[in-house]
């Protein structure tokens, strides 16, 4: 049946046929899996560019504030369910699709998973931009549009192994190509006084090209754009080489400016350090800046304007050197005074920290900066020489050391700097920035994280979603905090046995899925207990490693005891060049090989690891979890934001008093929050002590016996000492207090064993911490950041 054929039919069914007809090019009858993904993917774009011009001519016309969200990192994941969610056409399409005769759920699965972000930072800039169209913020993210995303992972031998991630090798339908928003970008080269003035003469320029993708809000009431960068050649042939022959030659220049947005740096909490990732920074950064002073040009006159029409977030100190390029803008290109330049960028800029780790915080060598961008590090020199005139004898230096220090740079520069968690943003007042805050005591402010509790809930979680709709009817996805009201139906038995019903049906998906994927056979009856986060140790993964073989040497010593089944499922990825995170990843995989081919234990206790984690997965993995795992050495994790999606979604926290937990347990209630280990103060005195993990094993024998059984090679007979590097870190150095938190963390679990075993106490608390989580959703947190950060305001007639 060709399209001409037909008759009428459902608005949707006829889209995505006229889709598959005309932009596909291709007849019903040969269309493939991924034919029909672009159809209904076009046939729901057209939808959501509807509500985009609607949003775009509002925010003209009301001339409203900007908010820029620059980010080197998106981590967006699959768009297509999510857009059809928030259209609220999910049923309409799911209807259109079948009744051509299509899996509704394997078109949705067809599409590949974006992962422009490593881990919590980028997911975070996803769930914001979200968030900022759900409440008609005008505002646009920027970033890099990398051809390759975060590496995909799998294991051989029980070892992490590593493949480039090709997102784009199919037609990506949701962005819109703009070769109208196309900027140069200079590196290199000098800078010369003319007529008094500095002027820069690049010596190497690459294109910066803009690709718009619309983040359409809840309910399509406003549609905010996420612009990424991609880098081109400014010749993109050298004719030269190519008439002499040299084919390969004549196009080494678009080889080497398309590198700038080749792939994303795979490193999450610690710098790369590379020239290449320097590029990255200000390709996109610059490029961001020049557009946004255009868009501002193009409807204002006065650029004295500019913070009362523009206020930009700079998500970690990856776009840092923003202030400098905004300094160079409005003193060497348009001319205004240099104090009052850069009191305006000043006024204009924000800066949020996502972590304290000393390791993390970004510095690049004077003289790479200086090659790399000559001006931008004088003007550095001079913000600094600035700052330092204005608070004599007391300042913090910018570049020291031959370094140029990108938080304090972020600091200077920025009229707000915030953290990430109430316990987050006063070690950061505290540690860090503890001199810089003496000098400027209003500048720092809490942004607790939040979720976007659209992905995070109502469409990852439908059975969950509908039960609470049943309940309370559904304002609550728009206005999370209405989740409270769920709390007063919970006494109701038949409730409490659908949620409990949810639950178990969410755990048969996961089991299923996990058997046909990855063919292990998981008991839905038994405890999931899931860890899902980048692999890092001051999140601990090693502890809960260590946990599980000391319980199955207790299972194994007494099977008959009554144990709670439980699997516990890890996933996650370690940054390539960290070792010490790949060899955690191979004992975690070596441990479940042990444990799930021994019969005695096997029934109460597994493990698995599953490969290539991810926002799919997670959208997977956190609705069938019982149990979240949030075990980080306090004071380490800056917020934390799969805490609250697991909470939000009904496990149960097993947890210490670290970033954004201190905060759920606050909200959910003790009881209902497995706490264990020291807190932050108590971290920081005990590694005073120079033998604490001795200490600790001493007093441990459950922990002892468990570092013997990996040191006699229990977990790799071919090589017992495969993982001396982990045990021996740990009974010596032990920085991240896993042996000291080892027993606390052993009786908080025999106390989740316990609740377990009580079906009904079980699922009362895990029902009150979904409704008790609706503070954590991110539409709180961009409400708190447009009022204390950017004096931005909604717009109708999305307000
Ligand atoms: C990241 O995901 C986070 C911090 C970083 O510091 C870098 C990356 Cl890629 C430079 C995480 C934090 O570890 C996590 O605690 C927090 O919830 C998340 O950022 C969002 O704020």
């Amino acid at each position: 049946m060709t399209y001409q054929e037909t008759q009428a039919r459902p608005e949707m069914q006829d889209a995505i046929l006229r889709h598959l007809t005309y932009t596909i090019g291709k007849d019903a009858d040969h269309a493939t899996l991924h034919d029909w993904r672009m159809a209904l993917s076009f046939a729901v774009r057209d939808r959501i560019v509807d509500s985009w011009f609607a949003s775009t001519r509002a925010a003209y016309g009301a001339g409203a504030k900007r908010v820029y969200y620059l980010s080197m990192e998106f981590l967006i994941g699959r768009l297509l369910g999510d857009a059809l969610v928030n259209l609220r056409a999910d049923a309409e399409a799911r209807a259109a699709v079948e009744a051509l005769g299509l899996d509704f759920d394997k078109v949705l699965h067809d599409e590949p998973d974006a992962a422009l972000g490593n881990g919590g930072l980028g997911r975070l800039a996803a769930c914001f931009l979200e968030s900022l169209s759900t409440l008609a913020c005008p505002a646009m993210g920027y970033g890099i549009r990398y051809e390759h995303g975060l590496f995909r992972q799998s294991f051989e031998g029980g070892r992490q192994v590593e493949e480039a991630e090709t997102w784009l090798q199919q037609r990506h339908p949701w962005e819109f190509e703009r070769p109208e928003a196309i900027y140069p970008v200079g590196f290199g080269g000098h800078v010369a006084e003319r007529e008094g003035k500095m002027v820069w003469t690049p010596g190497e320029a690459v294109l910066a090209e803009a690709h718009d993708t619309p983040v359409v809000g809840w309910e399509g009431r406003w549609t905010n754009t996420l612009r990424l960068w991609g880098a081109r050649a400014v010749d993109p042939l050298d004719l030269q080489r190519f008439n002499y022959g040299d084919y390969l030659g004549a196009a080494a220049p678009e080889m080497l400016a398309r590198s700038i947005s080749r792939v994303l740096y795979p490193d999450d909490t610690t710098p790369a350090g590379k020239e290449l990732r320097l590029k990255q920074e200000y390709f996109f950064t610059a490029a961001s800046l020049h557009d946004i002073l255009r868009r501002f040009d193009s409807e204002h006159g006065d650029i004295r304007a500019l913070p009362d029409k523009v206020a930009i977030q700079l998500n970690d100190t990856h776009p840092a050197i923003a202030g400098p390029e905004l300094v160079r803008l409005l003193h060497d290109e348009r001319g205004l005074p240099f104090d009052e330049a850069v009191d305006l960028a000043r006024a204009t800029l924000n800066y949020t920290n996502h972590t304290l780790l000393p390791e993390a915080l970004e510095k690049w060598p004077v003289d790479l900066m200086g090659r790399l961008l000559p001006r931008h590090m004088m003007l550095i020199e001079r913000i600094d020489a600035d700052h330092a005139a204005r608070h004599p004898g007391r300042s913090v230096p910018i570049v020291a050391e031959g370094e140029v220090n990108m938080g304090t740079l972020s600091f200077v520069m920025a009229n707000r700097v915030n953290g990430v968690s109430a316990l987050h943003t006063e070690l950061v007042k505290e540690t860090v920035f503890a001199d810089l805050h003496a000098l400027h005591p209003a500048r720092i402010v809490n942004q607790t994280n939040g979720v976007t509790p659209r992905r995070w809930l109502h469409a990852c979680n439908p059975r969950l979603s509908g039960i609470i709709t049943g309940a309370i009817g559904e304002a609550w996805v728009g206005d999370l905090e209405r989740l409270s009201e769920f709390e007063a139906h919970l006494g109701d038995a038949g409730l409490q046995e659908e949620i409990a019903g949810a639950k178990r049906a969410n755990k048969v998906d996961l089991s299923n899925w996990v058997a046909a994927a990855h063919g292990v056979s998981l008991d839905p009856d038994a405890m999931f207990d899931v860890q899902i986060k980048r692999i890092h140790e001051y999140k601990r993964q090693h502890l809960n490693i260590l946990e599980a073989i000391a319980l199955w040497q207790a299972i194994r010593a007494n099977p008959g005891a009554g144990w709670t089944p439980r699997v516990k499922i890890f996933g996650g990825k370690a940054a390539p060049g960290y070792v010490f995170a790949k060899k955690i990843i191979h004992l975690i995989n070596d441990v479940a090989r042990v444990l799930n081919a021994d019969p005695v234990t096997s029934p109460y206790l597994k493990v698995v690891f599953l490969p290539n984690y991810n926002v799919t997965l997670a959208e997977r993995l956190i609705p069938a979890a019982d149990l979240s795992e949030q075990i980080s050495t306090a004071g380490k994790e800056a917020s934390g934001t799969g805490n609250m999606k697991f909470a939000l979604n009904g496990a149960l926290t097993v947890g210490t008093l670290d970033g954004a937990n201190v905060e759920i347990r606050d909200h959910v209630g003790a009881e209902n929050f497995f706490l264990f280990g020291m807190t932050a103060p108590e971290v920081v005195a005990r590694r005073g002590l120079h033998d604490h993990a001795a200490q600790a094993i001493a007093a441990d024998p459950r922990l002892a016996a468990a570092l013997e059984a990996i040191e006699q090679g229990a977990f790799s007979s071919d090589d017992p000492g495969r993982f001396h590097d982990i045990t021996g870190n740990l009974r010596g150095p032990d920085y991240f207090l896993v042996c000291s938190d080892f027993s606390d963390y052993w009786r908080a679990q025999r106390g989740v064993d316990a609740a377990y075993r009580d079906p009904g106490r079980w699922t009362r608390m895990a029902a009150l911490n979904t409704a008790r989580s609706g503070w954590f959703s991110s539409d709180r947190t961009i409400r708190g950041y447009m009022a204390d950060i950017w004096g931005a305001a909604p717009v109708g007639p999305g307000a």
